[in-house]
């Protein structure tokens, strides 16, 4: 890092200082931000290719325009590092997802620029939409409203309502799509081809070099830009481009597409841009990972690359393989497999996380059967429905936080029809690092509450593989499973599949003390406090419930007749999920238990590792024995 860049970082402490440097220190600047942005996250591991490919981005936008009061949204958030380091965060950056630390997506009660809160993607335009309304309506006629969104996230459902709906108002709105190409995986769809047609056409890229040169040659815009950009949108309705823009159909005012990381250039665009009032997009091509040549090369790999050597970019985590418990996703991913190949109406459906799902194992080998959707879970849920109504078993594999998108379409179009889709919900429960827009915390509760639903949970990898034999097998109707983020706890993990009975639950271990009753891997926790509770001379026995729904109602009568004191421990909020049920199940059979439910209190839960958080909610095994020994002695 030469001297001069140190100290040009060194300065920004917040836009007002990027302000002070000359156009030509800007690249500079950018430099030094990218070298930080590696060096940081080597060590301390987040999303790293998309925040690279947008450090023009975010010094230009701060540049320019008049933060915080003119307001900027980062689409899902993970590329707003460079954003975050110059709004005052480059000396806690260190703390980056860390527990106590700052966010890794922007949060509005972390900083004053950070003016929406994001972490589920295309959110940007309807917020920044909202906010240009509210602005009008206050006649604050000054503000700018900057969505900032990649082109995944522009396939999504909302993005593309909102885009719907700012095409016929007057808001003062910039859209600044940022397109790499890529989403996690490579991106899919009809929009994506779309942008790529609009990049490397011959005939657009021609009309636009034109159209830059009307705006005033090489001092850009002139004197008359609003009238000049009136004639340029007529323009380009009549005769210049022939082919339909997608987004000039929507109304919105097009520019581009232009070079996002040329930092120069795109401060000029956007000054220009600033100027012109209403509806405008401005297209920006960026490359995801640039300037590190492990995370350009490898860009679905980089987009999360866990830590990495900071000189030779080679990842220093350990692949997911090998005699130790894989990853749930993993087995998932190779089960699914496996039963597709026994059974040849199984297909699958990911949106738009093949990599994060494992699904990308079943695209190598039967691409046939595999549908990735796009980042549209909605869409795949339907998309699933009807599958499933023409006699395929659709196994549609969601995160479990991004379902919560598609909470109508499981009730409205699976539950309701009957219809056997299997839904499989990956990274059910607190997930770590990414925090509270990310954490599986709610499905349990949502799903409990729709009729004709089966919901299971694993304690364990040979649990997990039981449910998904068990969810494709005729009559098996509508059919949740869910599954936490990280590993299982067995090693020897390729067991042969057995059905097991829907609403069926097992005891593990006997006792008198107390009953602890869980679902899903907090089972193993659970275990755990169970053993260290023997040594201490209080017997506890260990139902595992395995269904939710239907409930074992048989074994719980059986749980709550011979224990006074119960506690229920569960990877979701306590309201509405599994403690829920048993307290429901006590009223109406009248029993007279001392129950505590232990799981995600009614707060949202931040970021920190997936242990600090169990221990903060109190359902690791440490806090399992400590309520334990308070009900007892209560
Ligand atoms: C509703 C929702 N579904 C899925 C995701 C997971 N996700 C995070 S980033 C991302 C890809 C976004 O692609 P793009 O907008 O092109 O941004 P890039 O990472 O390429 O900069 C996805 C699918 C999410 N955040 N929100």
């Amino acid at each position: 890092m030469s001297e001069e860049a140190e100290k040009l970082l060194a300065l920004i402490n917040d836009p007002s200082d990027l302000k002070k440097l000359k156009e030509n220190q800007l690249p500079e600047l950018c430099r030094e931000i990218r070298e930080f942005i590696i060096d940081e996250t080597a060590n301390n591991p987040g999303h790293l290719g998309a925040s690279l490919g947008c450090v023009e981005l975010a010094v230009a936008i701060h540049y320019v325009f008049n933060t915080p009061y003119d307001k900027v949204i980062w689409d899902v958030g993970h590329q707003a590092y460079a954003h975050k380091i110059i709004t005052g965060r480059r000396d806690v950056f260190h703390s980056n997802r860390k527990k106590g630390g700052i966010s890794g997506f922007p949060r509005m009660e972390e900083s004053e620029y950070d003016a929406f809160g994001t972490g589920h993607s295309s959110t940007s335009i309807s917020a920044a939409l909202g906010m240009a309304t509210a602005s009008a309506l206050m006649e604050d006629n000054g503000r700018s409203h900057i969505a900032v969104i990649g082109d995944g996230a522009m396939t999504g459902g909302m993005a593309v309502e909102a885009m719907n709906n700012a095409g016929v108002s007057n808001a003062n709105l910039l859209v600044i799509l940022n397109d790499n190409g890529i989403a996690i995986d490579k991106n899919v769809g009809a929009i994506k081809e779309a942008l790529a047609n609009m990049i490397t056409s011959k005939a657009y890229n021609k009309f636009k070099d034109k159209v830059w040169l009307m705006l005033g040659g090489g001092t850009r815009y002139g004197k008359n830009t609003r009238a000049i950009v009136k004639q340029i949108g007529n323009a380009v309705k009549s005769t210049i481009l022939r082919r339909s823009n997608l987004f000039e159909a929507l109304n919105f005012r097009y520019f581009g597409p232009i070079d996002g990381n040329d930092v120069v250039h795109l401060s000029k665009i956007l000054r220009d841009l600033e100027r012109i009032r209403g509806p405008k997009l401005l297209h920006v091509v960026t490359t995801k990972g640039k300037g590190f040549r492990e995370a350009e090369k490898n860009q679905v790999v980089y987009h999360s690359p866990g830590t990495f050597d900071r000189k030779t970019g080679k990842l220093t985590q350990k692949d997911d393989c090998g005699k130790k418990p894989r990853k749930y996703q993993t087995v998932f991913g190779k089960t699914i497999i496996e039963l597709a190949r026994q059974n040849g109406k199984i297909v699958a459906i990911t949106p738009a996380m093949p990599t994060g799902s494992s699904l990308n194992l079943m695209m190598e080998v039967m691409p046939e059967r595999v549908f990735d959707v796009g980042i549209a879970e909605q869409h795949a849920v339907t998309f699933a429905a009807g599958l499933a109504a023409q006699g395929a078993i659709p196994f549609c594999n969601i995160y479990s936080t991004f379902a919560q998108r598609a909470i109508d379409q499981i009730i409205h179009d699976v539950a309701l029809q009957k219809l056997p889709v299997v839904l499989c919900l990956d990274r059910g429960g607190l997930v770590g690092e990414d925090g509270a827009t990310h954490h599986g915390a709610y499905d349990l509760a949502y799903l409990r509450m729709i009729p004709n639903m089966t919901i299971a949970s694993p304690m364990n990898e040979e649990e997990l593989r039981n449910l998904m034999f068990t969810a494709q097998l005729p009559g098996s109707g509508p059919f949740a499973i869910r599954y936490p983020k990280g590993s299982g706890v067995m090693p020897d993990w390729e067991t042969p599949m057995k059905r097991l009975e829907p609403g069926k639950g097992r005891q593990l271990r006997e006792g008198k003390d107390l009953a602890i009753i869980t679902i899903g891997h907090t089972g193993n926790h659970a275990s755990l406090a169970c053993d260290e509770l023997e040594k201490q001379g209080i017997s506890a026995a260990h139902y595992d419930m395995r269904f939710l729904k239907p409930l074992d109602e048989q074994l719980l009568h059986e749980a709550l007749k011979t224990h006074s004191h119960i506690i229920t421990v569960e990877d979701g909020t306590v309201n509405g999920g599994l403690g829920s049920a048993i307290l429901e199940f006590q009223s109406a059979g009248g029993y007279r238990n001392t129950i505590r439910r232990l799981g995600i209190p009614d707060r949202f839960i931040g970021h920190g590792t997936q242990e600090e958080l169990y221990r903060e909610c109190g359902y690791d095994a440490g806090g399992i024995i400590a309520s334990a020994k308070e009900i007892l002695q209560a």
